[in-house]
């Protein structure tokens, strides 16, 4: 039994060092409402381990059109019909550790309002390199007053790959329930405080060398533990 107890003991503390905080932070944006063309993470936070290629960590619009919006990252020129195109008119953000370096991603919190002619439908999703992205539900954008952070909890998952995020509002019914029109806008922000959250962790990447002592140090201590309680 003492081995086994020993074993355990091993276990609990290597899950204790391998374990990552889910309620980390790897990415915030306060946006500034300046209009600049790129929101850059100013005022916010970039985990030291992500890479700080000049593409990375940064709202960038593709086909929509930055509109004049205090205190948020206001666009125009959205989708306005129903069909769902993931290649056109969206934001879109990426991130990447440092080489040597993983991250795991948890959930993506976000404050997103409108005006009343603006998309009414709205949905994230990421995807990893190049491969397929994963959608969020769509959900009903809310007109610009009163909005506090929404969550979309996807499956946890890690990799050393760069990651992509896109935002699409989209829809011919607009967020007043009326017509949508190419002058509405959508926006990230508009509250006090943080308005958009990418949580997660980073972590350095184990090495199979170490997996591979860890292993054996664990069934050496399992092999000495029992010879000790034969005798
Ligand atoms: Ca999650
Ligand atoms: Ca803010």
């Amino acid at each position: 039994m003492k081995g086994w107890k020993t074993l355990a003991a091993v276990g609990v503390l290597g899950l204790a060092l391998a374990g990552s905080d889910g309620k980390a932070q790897l990415l915030v944006w306060d946006v500034s409402g300046d209009n600049s063309p790129v929101e850059l993470t100013a005022d916010v936070l970039i985990d030291a381990n992500l890479s700080l290629a000049p593409a990375n960590n940064k709202l960038t619009r593709v086909g929509v059109i930055q509109n004049t919006g205090a205190n948020s990252y206001n666009s125009r020129n959205w989708n306005i019909t129903n069909t769902f195109d993931e290649n056109d008119k969206y934001i879109t953000f990426q991130l990447q550790p440092v080489s040597g370096f993983q991250m795991t991603l948890t959930s993506l919190q976000y404050a997103i309002n409108g005006s009343n002619t603006g998309p009414g439908t709205g949905r994230w999703g990421y995807r990893v390199g190049s491969g397929p992205f994963t959608l969020q539900t769509p959900f009903n954008i809310p007109f610009t007053l009163g909005p506090t952070l929404a969550t979309w909890d996807f499956p946890d998952f890690t990799t050393d790959q760069l990651v992509e995020f896109r935002f699409w509002a989209y829809g011919s019914t607009s967020i007043n329930g009326g017509t949508s029109g190419v002058n509405g806008t959508v926006r990230i922000g508009n509250i006090a405080g943080n308005d958009l959250i990418l949580n997660g962790s980073t972590e350095i990447i184990p090495e199979p060398s170490t997996a591979v002592l860890l292993v054996l140090g664990l069934l050496g201590a399992y092999q000495f533990s029992r010879r000790r309680f034969a005798q």
